[in-house]
């Protein structure tokens, strides 16, 4: 397969800085050779950069213009890369998904291809600007790309992706009108609870079945903050009792084997926060196992 590397360095979606050097560290971490050492074509397309909006800050959300600026781009450069191949995000935090999936979702309708989303993340990310406690754009991605209102200092969505088309697992901290809009939604949700009672395999696999059945495309947007702090220490918006290392590597084994995956993003890593690239050898191992490294692939561990 082609693989594009896309750098998305964004760091307006939340307050606390270092999500930009994200791109780097998944590329110090070995992230392309990695995916080349499985035989796939691996282009790096560098780093995106947000485009100029001259518009004005709004007192009730961080970095407005900053973020819509990086959506238009980010959207363009996701649109433009789904023609030559499998694009993959390098975060940057949750905001850039605004692009990357406002613009996979795109192609995907001009392709007459249903859209499907799966969401790992400890967070719904189904705030709007107007339910926002925080301010923070990147608590909202889910909720522009299904095309819920308040989005008007946005760029218009190409194709909304219908609620039932998105899944989310991981689910331990949701706001309250995130609860209330995500009840009354279609949108597929499995919280931690779910995941311990009944196993990864159980949740993602009839997920990915109903993708399979309706011929869709499928964009994959693994939160850092999926995985529990212990093992993935490096994301300024931790919450204890995530997934363990191994049910983010079965999710990622299950998502090759189905071979579903049309484009990928890999967010919220901040390297300021990291224990000496753990959490980014981590992220670069999950993507290596969701683009077909399986268990007897790995390499002899170095004896230190
Ligand atoms: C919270 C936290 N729901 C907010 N969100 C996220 O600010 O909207 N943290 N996404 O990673
Ligand atoms: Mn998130
Ligand atoms: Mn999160
Ligand atoms: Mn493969």
């Amino acid at each position: 397969q082609t693989l594009l590397l896309i750098g998305a360095p964004t760091d307006s979606g939340k307050r606390r800085a270092g999500c930009l050097m994200g791109p780097d560290a998944f590329r110090t971490a070995r992230l392309p050779g990695a995916l080349a050492d499985l035989g796939h074509t691996v282009r790096d397309l560098g780093n995106v950069r947000p485009d100029d909006t001259g518009m004005d800050d709004r007192d009730q959300l961080f970095a407005l213009p900053e973020t819509v600026g990086w959506t238009r781009a980010l959207a363009r450069a996701a649109r433009e890369a789904m023609t030559e191949g499998l694009p993959i995000f390098l975060g940057g935090d949750h905001a850039l998904s605004l692009g990357s999936v406002s613009g996979v979702a795109a192609h995907a309708a001009e392709q007459g291809r249903p859209q499907f989303v799966l969401w790992l993340d400890a967070h719904a990310d189904f705030n709007t600007p107007q339910t926002t406690l925080s301010g923070h754009l990147h608590g909202t991605p889910l909720a522009y790309v299904t095309g819920q209102p308040g989005f008007g200092d946005f760029p218009p969505l190409a194709a909304t992706i219908p609620q039932e088309n998105v899944c989310i697992i991981g689910l331990r901290s949701v706001d309250q009108a995130e609860v209330d809009a995500i009840e009354a939604s279609g949108v597929e949700r499995h919280d931690m609870r779910a995941l311990d009672e009944n196993g990864l395999a159980a949740l993602l696999g009839p997920f990915l079945d109903r993708v399979a059945q309706a011929g869709g495309a499928l964009h994959v947007s693994l939160d850092v903050d999926f995985l529990d702090p212990a093992v993935a220490p490096a994301v300024g918006t931790t919450v204890p009792g995530g997934a363990t290392v191994r049910e983010a590597h079965l999710a990622m084994e299950m998502i090759h084997d189905s071979g579903l995956m049309t484009s990928m993003d890999l967010v919220e890593l901040n390297p300021m926060l990291d224990e000496r690239g753990r959490t980014a050898q981590l992220m670069v191992d999950l993507c290596a196992s969701a683009l077909g490294r399986r268990v007897f692939d790995r390499p002899t561990p170095r004896i230190l």
